[in-house]
């Protein structure tokens, strides 16, 4: 019934050419114009644009990752939408500037859904159009409404928002709850040990990292220093849930093994993937096969091990005969920290190797380093292998794949720019606000202009600079990728259009 009136709107539509609405889309029937790839999102926690080999990095092997960089296109200027992972995962699951959410900011593990369940979503596009949709690793945008009972289901989540399968841990590896959850159940809880969770104040007599320093394997350097769990002390606190707790060391197995065995899984319909790594995100914890194998401690260590679990997916791909079929982006979330808050020798080990790249900053930072990161994308047979200087966010994401799968294009921040990630075009955006720790800046063309901010100049926790500075800063980021000159005061035509764009764009 459903498809024969489709039919009798489709060749309505013919007779009356393009002045009719477009009929609706039935994910049964195919459209002629569009392709329905597999889609897989490889997203990294903190690995910066200097990480990665195909980005130059010669004192890091990063096989896996060169090898879908030299297969596909890699962009030179491709951005995550914030220097911090929750505002940049909210944006690149709904094409929305995270500065337009006031909640998009570092969650602690207790805070709410932040994506209002009644927003489009990649994967909720996607599973319109008759994908399966799925997300393994790191979650980092809320459950529930509030006061979560981590002992019942937990809703609203992933499962809400679009995906059919979910196996995250809700926050980030250093803060508590420190278990998985699928389908909004945490893993493995034993009803007779049921789990409390405060970011408040210690359940009585469970020791803390700031107390109990004896109990430590790993040591805090600043924050960390709440509830212990495997040595490591965490931010938050836990009590209860001893048989759900996640073993740190073996994480990237886990999640591997899940995403592996989500694409066996799979029959005909295609998949939404966003398979999101946890490196080299702090506590880093490479399995003990890893341990030694950088060189650089265990920073450099976590991001062989992702690296290694990339090509051990791709392999799976290849081996259910997907991978040519299959669309891959593989990004961060944010640049790059040596010292987040434990003492893990990734600032003395670092040695020659530069996170950031040619980039000045890092994670944190308005600074390049906070937000341009690696992005690549790759689809054998289909993207040829190349690199694209185009301007491009993760923002873009959601309509561009919108157009490739023949959806509606939806009214977002992010711009459709299919061909330019198919490597057909090298076409970018225009302009593109970038936010750190709720500040913004705006990119134009190969200018960036960064407004005067009162905050300290350099985080001195972290020894990254922000950005911040009593006066207008402009760089061409042509001729000077570094940020060295500041040509605010000698340009002041160029500050002046790019003051405006952006009180335009922020709407201030
Ligand atoms: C910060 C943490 C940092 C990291 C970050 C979130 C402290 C002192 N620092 O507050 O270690 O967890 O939040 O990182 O607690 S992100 O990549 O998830 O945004
Ligand atoms: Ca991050």
């Amino acid at each position: 019934m459903k498809r024969s009136v489709l039919l009798l709107a489709g060749l309505l539509a013919l007779f009356l050419g393009s002045c009719g609405p477009a009929p609706e889309t039935d994910p049964d029937t195919p459209n002629a114009a569009a392709d329905r790839p597999n889609i897989v999102f490889i997203y990294l926690d903190d690995l910066g644009y200097g990480d990665v080999g195909a980005y130059g990095a010669t004192a890091l092997a990063t096989p896996n990752m060169d090898a879908l960089a030299e297969g596909g296109r890699r962009f030179t200027n491709g951005y995550a939408s914030s220097a911090t992972c929750t505002p940049s995962r909210y944006a690149l699951l709904t094409g929305v500037y995270p500065w337009r959410n006031q909640d998009a900011k570092i969650l602690p593990g207790t805070a709410p859904l932040i994506i209002d369940t009644a927003r489009m979503t990649v994967p909720r596009m996607l599973r319109q159009r008759g994908y399966h949709t799925a997300v393994v690793g790191k979650w980092h945008l809320g459950l529930g409404r509030g006061n979560v009972d981590w002992n019942g289901p937990v809703s609203p989540g992933p499962n809400e928002v679009g995906f059919d399968h979910s196996y995250i841990l809700a926050a980030t590896q250093d803060r508590v709850p420190t278990v998985y959850l699928e389908n909004g159940h945490v893993v493995g809880l034993d009803p007779n040990d049921p789990i409390e969770v405060s970011y408040s104040e210690n359940f009585p007599g469970e020791p803390t990292g700031k107390d109990n320093p004896e109990l430590t394997t790993m040591k805090w350097h600043h924050g960390h220093n709440n509830s212990i769990v495997n040595g490591i002390p965490r931010i938050g606190f836990m009590k209860g849930g001893a048989a759900a707790r996640w073993s740190d060391v073996d994480m990237a197995d886990h999640f591997l093994a899940e995403a592996q065995a989500y694409v066996r899984e799979r029959d005909d319909e295609p998949f939404f993937l966003y398979y999101a790594l946890q490196q080299p995100h702090v506590p880093r914890t490479p399995h003990p096969r890893f341990v030694g194998k950088s060189g650089m401690g265990p920073r450099g260590d976590a991001i062989v091990e992702a690296d290694w679990a990339i090509g051990e997916f791709v392999k799976t791909l290849k081996e259910e005969g997907l991978l040519e079929n299959t669309l891959i982006v593989l990004s961060s979330d944010n640049g790059p920290v040596l010292n987040d808050g434990y003492y893990d020798q990734a600032v003395e080990l670092v040695g020659d190797h530069q996170p950031a790249g040619p980039l000045r900053g890092g994670k944190y930072s308005l600074y390049e380093a906070g937000t341009r990161v690696p992005f690549i994308t790759y689809w054998p047979g289909r993207i040829e292998p190349g690199v694209s200087d185009a301007l491009v966010s993760q923002l873009d994401l959601l309509p561009s794949l919108a157009s490739l799968v023949g959806a509606a294009t939806p009214s977002v921040d992010g711009q459709d720019l299919l061909p330019t990630f198919l490597g057909e075009s090298d076409r970018g955006r225009e302009q593109l606000v970038l936010e750190a720790t709720s500040r913004t800046a705006l990119r134009s063309g190969e200018w960036l202009m960064i407004p005067p901010y009162s905050g300290p100049p350099v985080q001195r926790q972290v020894n990254i600079e922000l950005g911040n500075a009593p006066d207008y800063q402009l760089y061409n980021l042509t001729e000077d990728i570094g940020q060295q000159n500041n040509l605010a005061a000698t340009h002041p035509e160029k500050l002046k259009e790019l003051v405006r764009d952006f009180a335009k764009i922020r709407g201030v």
